[in-house]
């Protein structure tokens, strides 16, 4: 180390590769020279290994997508470098994702120096640093982080990465906001360590042994059992609990808004998935005892709901969810717990005391199995290829048979067929599906970079509605994925426009002038050259494809082209919006 060169900055930057942090995503400014200059000098002095590394993103929404994806691949938590008050706001809707996708990470933004007269190194010295001075930087994003803080000083920016991390990996995970003032982040210190190992983050939580028998025993005499959830599988090691205790007590499992796999679809004990679905689910409407576990959207009141004897339970880390102002079901219980754990106390509770009965258990099964293959069978109908047209549910088969016998990891920002790439890819293995968990589009571009950074030896294919993909600033996030070698493939289900918010007013409106007049202001046309973007940005390989026939040889040639180590974008032509 050059003597007189260790600053809050490189103390910072040492204390994020120690918490095991491999990747800043950082969009820089003014308020970086500390950060550029610490990971030049660390360069110099041969010790980049000692600090994470830098992966420039041109854009913020870029930046915290990637470390998104990394997280939810890996369970790791990255770090997010952006420029003060402005490239805070334009992290944008990815910090709600981060929030509702429970991702750990840490942002980092400088801010503007607080001495005019050059009375400190890192004073103001550019016009700029009286124009980015924000009342409340922190401000912009508390609604949607779990702790902010400032860092004073570099004698202790090491505890505080620390804790802020402690917190960001603590379930519900989430994400973190720190900032530095430019004073602060030059200031000179001594090098010093904090143990890592004394910020673990917070044990995972266990049901009360009165509480285990009230869910377990529920489950056990139902005539006909439920489980409800939607992102259980975040921890993929929750999955094979699930599976068992679904097989012990014949329970069936209803996957709502699923933001990764929670259960597998193809198990005879699947009912199916549901998002804004407009029928009520026979299975919701059935139950008579359900499990809520880790849900934030169990069921629609409005158009399906359990009926309304049912006894509801409700188990999750974070069961009121007071990070959503209005949200209640009407559950008779509601247990703060960790979902792999307490199903695990339910599950040999029923063992040890016998509570399922055998018989009872056989005949729901074959039950729920029976429905689940009628399901499957309707599905299987709906997939064929209609003669010139490609649908979503075919182009969504077409993609499942691409990718049988891979370990591909998939994304889904696939809006109004969310539902469609669910039910006909019926994904199965536990950690190899995800969607950003929140409502802000434009989360795969990015995410998909983060992800094959995570998981360098899989294939990446993210499923985007052609919205959602320009929302993800593909210009950037190609460039990202072509010089960080992070390639992955995307197929834009192009519908030419956003068939949500067209969608949402015919719900109200149905026969309203918007209907009468097919007036919606969602058309995307003249179209725009979406692959396009991608090769000019990222020297990605791009096509459009129309024809249902030669879909399936476009997507084959893409995958490999993708595994090639070149990104692969293919707009596939749907009907329009
Ligand atoms: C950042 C952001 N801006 C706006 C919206 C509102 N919105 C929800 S769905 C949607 C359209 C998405 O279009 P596309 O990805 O093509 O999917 P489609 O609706 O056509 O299935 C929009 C604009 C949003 N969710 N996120
Ligand atoms: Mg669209």
């Amino acid at each position: 180390m050059t003597a007189g060169s260790y600053t809050t900055s490189a103390a910072f930057l040492e204390a994020l590769a120690e918490a095991g942090v491999s990747y800043v995503f950082a969009n820089l400014g003014s308020d970086h020279p500390g950060l550029i200059e610490a990971f030049a000098q660390a360069r110099a002095d041969g010790r980049e290994d000692a600090y994470p590394q830098l992966i420039i993103c041109p854009h913020e929404i870029v930046a915290l997508s990637a470390a998104h994806g990394y997280a939810r691949v890996s369970g790791q938590p990255q770090a997010v470098v952006v420029h003060v008050d402005g490239g805070t706001q334009n992290l944008g809707g990815e910090v709600s994702n981060a929030m509702r996708g429970h991702c750990p990470v840490l942002i980092f933004a400088g801010a503007s120096p607080y001495t005019l007269d050059g009375e400190l190194p890192g004073s103001r010295n550019e016009f700029i640093h009286w124009l980015q001075d924000a009342r409340d930087q922190r401000g912009i994003l508390r609604g949607f982080v779990k702790y902010d803080n400032e860092i004073r000083t570099g004698r202790n920016v090491k505890q505080l990465v620390h804790r802020a991390l402690q917190i960001a990996r603590s379930d519900p995970a989430g994400p973190v906001y720190l900032v530095g003032p430019r004073e602060v982040m030059e200031e000179q210190v001594a090098p010093y360590s904090v143990d890592p190992a004394q910020f673990s983050p917070i044990a995972p939580a266990a049901l009360t042994a009165e509480v285990t028998r009230e869910i377990a025993t529920a489950l056990a005499r139902a005539r006909h059992p439920l489980i409800v959830t939607s992102y259980l599988g975040r921890n993929p090691d929750a999955v094979p609990v699930l599976v068992d205790l679904a097989e012990l007590l014949g329970v069936g499992v209803l996957e709502s808004v699923a933001s990764c796999v929670n259960f597998p679809g193809d198990h005879p004990l699947h009912c199916g998935y549901q998002f804004t679905t407009a029928e009520q689910d026979p299975a919701l409407a059935q139950a008579d005892v359900i499990l809520v576990v880790d849900s934030d959207v169990p069921w629609i009141p409005a158009t399906n709901r359990p009926s309304p004897g049912a006894a509801i339970y409700a188990i999750d880390i974070d069961p009121l969810k007071p990070t959503i102002p209005m949200w209640h079901i009407a559950a008779r219980r509601f247990a703060a717990a960790d979902s792999k754990v307490a199903l695990e106390q339910i599950a040999r509770l029923v063992r040890v005391e016998n509570l399922a009965e055998v018989q009872e258990v056989e005949t729901r099964r074959a039950e729920i199995a029976a429905a689940h293959e009628a399901r499957r069978a309707a599905l299987d109908a709906l997939e064929r290829p209609q003669v010139g047209v490609i649908t979503p549910r075919y182009l969504t088969a077409c993609v499942r048979e691409l990718l049988a016998g891979t370990d591909a990891l998939v994304l889904t920002e696939a809006v109004t067929n969310f539902q469609i790439v669910a039910e006909h890819l019926r994904p199965a293995v536990p950690g190899s599906y995800f969607s950003s968990g929140g409502g802000s589009l434009g989360w795969a571009g990015g995410g998909s970079v983060g992800a094959k950074l995570a998981a360098p030896e899989r294939a990446v294919v993210s499923l985007v509605g052609d919205g959602s993909y320009l929302f993800g600033v593909p210009s950037s996030a190609q460039w990202v994925a072509r010089r960080y070698h992070a390639p992955s493939l995307t197929v834009i289900y192009d519908n030419r426009g956003w068939a949500a918010p067209k969608f949402s007013t015919l719900r109200l409106h149905g026969q309203g002038a918007a209907a009468a007049a097919d007036d919606f202001h969602v058309s995307l046309e003249p179209q725009a050259d979406l692959p396009g973007i991608a090769v000019a940005a990222g020297g990605a390989y791009g096509v459009t494809v129309a024809d249902p026939e030669e879909l399936p040889r476009v997507l084959k040639d893409a995958l490999a082209v993708a595994v090639g180590g070149r990104s692969a974008v293919v707009s596939v032509q749907l009907p329009p919006a």
